[in-house]
């Protein structure tokens, strides 16, 4: 094997503009994209989204969520329950052929709980996402403010319509 090049990014307090899109992690039929974790507000509690893309002909299940911020990982959904929107935690989470599961800002994300390790901006969290079929993702997932995930989320690169 050929030496390993580790490329050092130089923090200089550049003005914060745009952030560079997380590029596409491709495994198997599935592609992963914008995983982006806002830098949490409170202690211990925290969040986390990106988007998962089933090119496979047969259904994809999410089943579980670790991150080296420790505590629990949970997806969670945003809904209206009498005029009020409210997180209910949902189970594993299945993704038909050519289905997109989509996490934003008032929609699904993942739910840091009890997190040990309180993540900030400029830090990078590693996610393992666990599939029923394709077996272990890991992500490196970039710690942003929540006003530059939302920006990022309600903008996508590739418009649909
Ligand atoms: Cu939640």
């Amino acid at each position: 094997m050929g030496a390993v090049l580790v490329a050092f990014a130089v923090s200089c307090g550049a003005p914060d503009d745009s952030h560079e899109r997380t590029p596409v992690t491709s495994v198997g039929n599935l592609q992963i994209t914008d995983a982006y974790a806002p830098a949490p507000a409170a202690p211990d509690v925290g969040s986390l989204y990106f988007t998962v893309i089933n090119q496979g002909s047969e259904p994809e299940t999410l089943v579980a969520v670790e991150t080296s911020a420790g505590g629990t990982a949970s997806l969670h959904e945003m809904t209206r329950v009498d005029g009020v929107m409210r997180m209910l935690a949902t189970g594993p989470f299945s993704i038909a052929p050519s289905d997109t599961l989509r996490m934003a800002p008032g929609g699904y994300h993942v739910m840091l709980e009890q997190i040990s390790v309180r993540p900030e901006v400029g830090d990078t969290l590693d996610v393992v996402l666990s599939f029923a079929r394709t077996g272990r993702i890991e992500l490196r997932v970039p710690v942003l403010t929540y006003t530059d995930v939302a920006r990022l989320l309600e903008d996508p690169g590739d418009h649909e319509h």
